[in-house]
């Protein structure tokens, strides 16, 4: 897979030669590139940005450095433009779904905005090349899209083919089947007067299955309905409607 990174702090994206998205790129199943976007800037001031039509606070990122570095990196891989990924908090909610289809592309660009965003028409331009998809972390702002683009990329990285030792650590992960994960425990047996559940040592694999599922439904009850909610009846089995 091939991801590109459009940023004006490509330092903030050092953290994608460690751990797990680092070895993927060593081991070539995920071609990462950063990019700085002031390399598009013209000028003496290599500008990136201007204040906003319309008054209000803050700057907007100009859409003359956005549109050639965007058409440079596209060009790159022409045969091949994948999906524009751009973090902001007004997109729509990053999800499990929407990272395990961004994992089955070829390829995907990230668009990191900073200040009060991009202009509104690098999107609507963009998507004249192929889709575009606004994303949001969640309810709360942060000061530019870079550690949105570690999420994602980090997100779609385990999911890459070869990327993760074991891929049926994805499989049981939270969310894959729509609920919390139930909590997991290693050696020693008792800490702190504090004893591993004895299901979990008895072997019993049926018996264990069945306190993962309870705990999982009990956790997501408590900490998020909203996904309880969401799942259909057919979700459920008898024995999860006596938890
Ligand atoms: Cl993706 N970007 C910014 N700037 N703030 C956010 C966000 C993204 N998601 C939540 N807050």
């Amino acid at each position: 897979m091939r991801i590109d990174v459009v940023t004006i702090f490509p330092d903030y994206l050092a953290p994608l030669d460690d751990a797990i998205v680092g070895r993927a790129r060593r081991a070539g199943l995920i071609d990462l590139r950063v990019h700085d976007l002031r390399a598009w800037a013209t000028g003496v001031h290599q500008a990136v940005d201007d204040s906003p039509y319309g008054g209000g606070p803050g700057m907007v990122m100009t859409p003359t450095v956005w549109g050639e570095a965007l058409d440079a990196v596209r060009a790159e891989v022409p045969d091949e433009p994948g999906v524009l990924l751009v973090p902001t908090p007004a997109g729509a909610p990053l999800t499990q779904r929407r990272v395990a289809d961004w994992a089955g592309r070829a390829r995907l660009t990230i668009a990191c905005g900073r200040y009060e965003g991009i202009d509104g028409r690098v999107a609507v331009d963009a998507a004249r090349h192929g889709p575009v998809e606004e994303f949001s972390l969640g309810d709360y702002v942060l000061a530019g899209g870079e550690v949105a683009a570690l999420v994602a990329v980090e997100a779609v990285s385990r999911l890459v083919p070869g990327v993760l030792g074991n891929p049926a650590s994805a499989e049981l992960d939270s969310f894959s089947d729509g609920l919390l994960e139930a909590p997991a425990y290693t050696r020693p047996e008792s800490w702190r007067d504090l004893d591993v559940p004895a299901v979990l040592r008895s072997g019993d694999h049926g018996a264990v299955a069945r306190w993962r599922r309870d705990r999982s439904l009990e956790r997501t009850a408590a900490v998020r309905p909203d996904l309880l909610d969401r799942l259909g009846a057919d979700a459920f089995d008898r024995r999860d409607r006596e938890v």
